[in-house]
């Protein structure tokens, strides 16, 4: 078995590099990341057969790797001591267990990725779109919980492992650079797609402004709460645990429920080609509100609060306008499966921004 550019020898090595006494029987890729890649490790430790992630961390995306790698393990290690203060009755699967490499480090480092292990969590999944609102309740109730818990991680402040991420001013002036530039000769045929995006920068900017003006505040933010980053139980359908804590840092707590309404206020995913498919439904965005504000209702402040249906708008226009400019830029950012694959989820962003304006304001 070879995964195209990483060789099985490799991953056995790199697997060893963390646990040099088990016995390594097989890996496989998991698809649907769009920045590292991710292995299912299969393994024999002390004679039993146990399953673990191996995920490469893409350096180019994430150059401060090693400030990632030291927010996820103080996070985890918080979730876990919450976990068990609280009497979790579900401690090794709600949140993630990081192995330390062998000589003691956090991970270890490769050419292209830096290598990280942890235990894989059993009967359950991560999905690409929600389709009942039960479901959008729970993952929105995960990730508001999740802020919840991470309200009083100790001091120091998280590593800000992307800078300017939620930056949108900056992601729509990117935007206008890439179109700019044009650097494979796309902009014309994409000309009413870039003008839709820019139409709508007032919305976009409507975060982002409220917290310059002081009227909402930093928080401790996953960014990046879309529904597959928390993994539901196959058999209850319950949200077990939050994963890709990447970019948790800094941010604000709307980022997050903007990215859930991204990905769960309409019932197909980031990439529906079918823009007529892609329809806010009124039952899940009231799913996502019930589910958020059962965890997060005693620490909003009333602007945050006012601002919750505009933060989908917000989180949908930024990442359209990315997967926008990394198409006019010659895909360099996000994993794509087929040529318009950018072109396709952005114009998907655009459209759910659209019916979000038309049906939730
Ligand atoms: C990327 O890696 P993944 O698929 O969890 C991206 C997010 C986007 C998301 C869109 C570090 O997340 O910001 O919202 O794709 N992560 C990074 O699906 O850029
Ligand atoms: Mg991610």
């Amino acid at each position: 078995m070879a995964f195209n550019d990483i060789p099985a020898a490799r991953l056995r090595e790199r697997f060893a590099a963390f646990l040099p006494n088990a016995e390594f029987i097989s890996a496989e890729e998991c698809y649907g990341g769009h920045i590292n890649r991710t292995f299912f490790v299969d393994a024999r430790v002390y004679g039993e057969k146990r399953r673990f992630v191996l995920q490469s961390v893409n350096k180019n995306v994430f150059k401060n790797y090693a400030g990632v790698m030291d927010n996820v393990f103080r996070i985890s290690a918080h979730l876990g001591s919450k976990s068990l203060d609280m009497g979790s009755d579900d401690p090794t699967r709600d949140h993630i267990h990081f192995i330390r490499a062998a000589d003691g480090g956090l991970g270890v480092d490769g050419e292209v990725g830096y290598w990280r292990l942890y235990r894989y969590i059993d009967r359950a999944e991560g999905r690409l779109s929600a389709k009942t609102p039960a479901e959008a309740r729970a993952a929105a109730a995960a990730f508001g919980r999740f802020q919840w818990l991470l309200a009083d991680l100790p001091s120091p402040r998280l590593w800000e492992t992307i800078s300017a991420f939620h930056d949108t001013r900056q992601r729509f002036a990117n935007l206008e650079k890439s179109a700019e530039f044009d650097a494979v000769g796309r902009r014309a045929a994409v000309k009413d797609d870039i003008e839709g995006f820019l139409s709508l920068k007032s919305e976009a900017l409507k975060l982002q402004e409220a917290f310059e003006r002081g009227e909402i505040p930093e928080r401790i933010a996953h960014n990046d709460a879309k529904y597959s980053n928390v993994l539901m139980d196959v058999a209850t359908n319950r949200a077990v645990c939050v994963i890709d804590l990447d970019t948790c840092m800094p941010g604000l707590s709307l980022h997050d429920f903007g990215d859930l309404m991204r990905s769960m206020s309409c019932d197909r995913p980031e990439d529906e080609p079918d823009t007529s498919k892609i329809v806010v439904r009124r039952d899940m965005y009231d799913a996502l509100l019930d589910g958020f504000l059962s965890q997060a209702d005693n620490f909003l402040v009333p602007a945050e609060r006012s601002l919750l249906p505009n933060s989908g708008v917000v989180i949908t226009l930024e990442t359209g306008s990315r997967f926008l400019a990394d198409y006019l830029d010659g895909d360099h950012y996000f994993h794509i499966d087929y040529p318009e694959h950018n072109l396709v989820r952005a114009r998907s962003q655009l459209a759910l921004a659209r019916s979000m304006l038309d049906t939730l304001m």
